[in-house]
């Protein structure tokens, strides 16, 4: 199915979106481990593409035409599962087993396991590689589908990320899409001082990401990442450009990590953790309302 040509309305998209954030914190916190700063940063992003974009079928996950989507910082799995459960790819339920020993959703995506994962990934800086050679071997079989990547802004510190943005242009790339989750902060952060180890800036605050790629020979766009109208819009320039530049498209998606709950929102600190019941009511209520109507 092509769910570009049958996108709900932003407000649903909206919907599920506090859904899925919802999911994600009650999850870790239930299995007393996991991400959160960076699964909510990239939660708009991914329901966008899962509910809006991407040409999938939740009921034939192997689908041969399928789209790709390869989450290279697998870290944020949490993410990624609560928006496939929401596609139905298999049970909202089943999230209560996230990171359990004998779970199909371990703590990093397993491509062996998980329906609907295309890559396994967690050690961050691989993903964009793996999907070059999906969208190159696209190209050399005469297949359409379309081949999209995110990467944290953390992760750009891995050097073969650069080895892909530096070939992928030469390969003629228009059906690969990298998004980058750029919400300002890693795990810990850049050492400030010999006494301040972490201070906690962003990893590449000092870069002009729009003409870093350009230079490359990418296509460049710079949008919120929490703007479903500019999310969609970034994904129909995309689509538009298939076949036509021969250049791969970055997104530089302006996120903030922890988006979506006050006490997670723009702080290093919930890189990843565990909520209390309290912090969890607090949540509850600011997500889905005192009611949980919002769900
Ligand atoms: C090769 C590798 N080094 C270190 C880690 C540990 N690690 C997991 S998440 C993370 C920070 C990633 O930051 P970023 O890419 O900005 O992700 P986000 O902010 O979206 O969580 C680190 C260092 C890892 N998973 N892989
Ligand atoms: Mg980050």
């Amino acid at each position: 199915m092509d769910a570009a040509a049958t996108r709900p309305p932003n407000d649903e998209l909206a919907a599920l979106a506090r859904e899925a954030r919802w999911r994600i914190v009650e999850t870790v916190a239930a299995s007393k481990a996991g991400h959160i700063g960076g699964p909510l940063s990239a939660t708009d992003l991914l329901i966008a593409l899962y509910f809006a974009q991407l040409a999938i079928d939740p009921a034939d996950p192997q689908r041969e035409d399928r789209d790709r989507f390869i989450l290279s910082k697998g870290h944020s799995a949490i993410g990624l599962y609560a928006v496939l459960a929401l596609r139905g790819y298999f049970p909202v339920e089943e999230l209560a087993t996230f990171d359990h020993g004998d779970s199909r959703l371990q703590g990093h995506p397993d491509m062996l396991l998980t329906p609907g994962i295309d890559a396994s990934t967690g050690s961050l800086g691989q993903g964009l590689s793996a999907g070059a050679g999906m969208a190159l071997g696209a190209k050399r079989l005469g297949r359409d589908f379309h081949t999209w990547v995110m990467v944290g802004d953390g992760e750009l510190e891995e050097g073969m990320v650069w080895e892909t943005v530096l070939s992928a242009p030469r390969f003629g790339l228009d059906n690969l899409t990298l998004i980058i989750d750029l919400n300002g902060l890693q795990q810990y952060g850049w050492p400030a001082g010999d006494a301040d180890r972490f201070d906690r800036s962003e990893p590449v605050g000092h870069v002009d990401l729009e003409r870093v790629f350009t230079g490359f020979g990418w296509n460049a766009l710079t949008i919120d990442g929490h703007d479903f109208d500019a999310i969609l819009g970034a994904f129909d320039r995309v689509t538009a450009d298939r076949g036509v530049s021969g250049r791969p498209t970055v997104i530089i998606a302006r996120t903030a990590k922890g988006r979506g709950i006050s006490f997670t929102e723009g702080t290093y600190r919930w890189h990843n953790g565990v909520a209390t019941e309290e912090q969890l009511e607090t949540a509850r209520t600011e997500l889905l309302g005192a009611t949980g109507a919002g769900r």
